[in-house]
């Protein structure tokens, strides 16, 4: 007897930037490697998509890609002459067209339809996370479910394999050299500090190239292009032409946007990491270099109560004077404030936080990882409704 793999459907809208695609992309194929499940993913941008991943063709209605079948979310697609999924996922607050909430109405047995939430590490999140919000209009329940820093929450995106394949590629001198060679930075082992500098932009980043400037150690920063690398070569018109600017200590250089695996790389070769958003800041973690993250700007300054929940559950078990310094200088990175001073403590202080940052991976890890949570919540739901029907 041949059992048919159970089919997902994963819809996401991208809002802007790279995060709501990035996180969908990394869940579908995780689904499909190390769950066996059949996943179609709903995208409504596919030129934002193919940043992260060039296999995209963003002419494509349909496309295969590492297993997962990309669909084009489009205001055309016919939603009568589509099959219903087993599972569905709206991802990221995005709604699913009511044509096919209809049809998974009318479904003999009804899908599991589960809406997957932003991240955050506030508290009342544990309380939400996997309660069911019956739908009025429709005789369906969808579940939400939460990403999270505890394991009353979903966990977080990570693969089985990527600690290894950090860890290998930690003590691979050749493989290091090969990934800095491919960005054109044949002389890594001349700095002192390799950064990655991922963020929006910064009223004060002046402040920090300056004191990077004048650093005793070698510095080299690398800028994913994008806003942040935008406001660099507003203060220094040569980048926009040499992508790359010597200023005194510091080496600065502006590089393509890469796919998400060799961002990764970046993540695990460099021995600090700026990072924002939801996913990047996640693959810091994974890297578990000194990280700061900037997080995604809210109206009414909302984000910075996101933050203050995030560092303080971080900061828990560091001691009290390593706290301090990291949320100041986190703090500035997210306020207005001038940079050069709360770097320098920070700076000061990586060799110890990058040991914390070691002890806080791996109580992350001991959570479960969200794919894996996901799949086994879908799994309990299903056995439970078997048994009581
Ligand atoms: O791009 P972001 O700012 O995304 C944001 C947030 O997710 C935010 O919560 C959401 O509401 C908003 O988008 C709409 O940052 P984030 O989340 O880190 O996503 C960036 C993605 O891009 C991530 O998957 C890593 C990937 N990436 C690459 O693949 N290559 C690169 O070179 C870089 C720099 C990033």
């Amino acid at each position: 007897m041949t059992t048919s793999l159970p089919r997902w459907d994963i819809f996401c809208a991208v809002v802007d930037n790279f995060g709501d695609i990035g996180i969908c992309w990394r869940l579908s194929r995780q689904l499909v490697a190390e769950h066996g499940i059949a996943v179609r993913l709903w995208v409504d941008d596919l030129a934002s998509f193919q940043k992260i991943c060039a296999g995209v063709d963003s002419t494509k209605m349909q496309q295969q890609l590492q297993g997962v079948t990309i669909r084009c979310w489009s205001a055309d697609t016919d939603w009568a002459k589509e099959q219903v999924a087993d599972v569905v996922i709206e991802a990221l607050a995005c709604t699913i067209p009511l044509a096919y909430q209809q049809a998974m109405a009318q479904q003999s047995s009804a899908p599991l339809w589960l809406n997957l939430e932003y991240l955050s590490a506030e508290q009342w999140v544990e309380g939400c996370h996997a309660l069911p919000s019956p739908q009025p209009h429709l005789p369906l329940q969808k579940y939400f479910f939460f990403p999270g820093f505890t394991a009353a929450t979903g966990g977080l995106l990570q693969e089985a394999n990527l600690q290894q394949q950090a860890a290998a590629f930690n003590t691979d001198k050749m493989a290091q050299q090969a990934f800095w060679a491919a960005l054109g930075i044949s002389d890594s082992a001349r700095f002192t500090q390799k950064i990655s500098l991922f963020g929006y932009d910064h009223q004060q980043i002046a402040s920090l190239l300056q004191y990077w400037q004048g650093a005793e150690a070698e510095v080299l920063c690398l800028v994913p292009e994008g806003a942040l690398a935008q406001q660099l070569t507003l203060l220094h018109p040569a980048l926009a032409a040499t992508r790359s600017l010597t200023l005194g200590a510091l080496t600065l250089q502006i590089l393509p946007f890469m796919p998400q695996e060799d961002y990764d790389k970046l993540l695990w070769a460099c021995d600090i990491n700026f990072v924002r958003g939801e996913d990047s800041v996640i693959r810091a973690h994974w890297a578990a270099k000194p990280f700061i993250w900037q997080i995604y700007r809210q109206a009414e300054q909302a984000h910075l109560d996101k933050l203050q929940a995030f560092m303080q559950r971080y900061c828990v078990q560091m001691p009290a004077e390593l706290a301090t310094v990291v949320q100041r200088f986190w703090l500035d990175w997210n306020t207005d404030a001038e940079l050069a001073d709360s770097w320098q403590k920070f700076s000061a202080n990586c060799a110890q936080i990058a040991d914390y940052n070691q002890h806080w991976r791996t109580q992350l890890t001991a959570n479960g990882d969200l794919a894996s949570n996901l799949v086994h919540f879908v799994e309990k739901k299903f056995i439970m409704r078997r048994n009581f029907s």
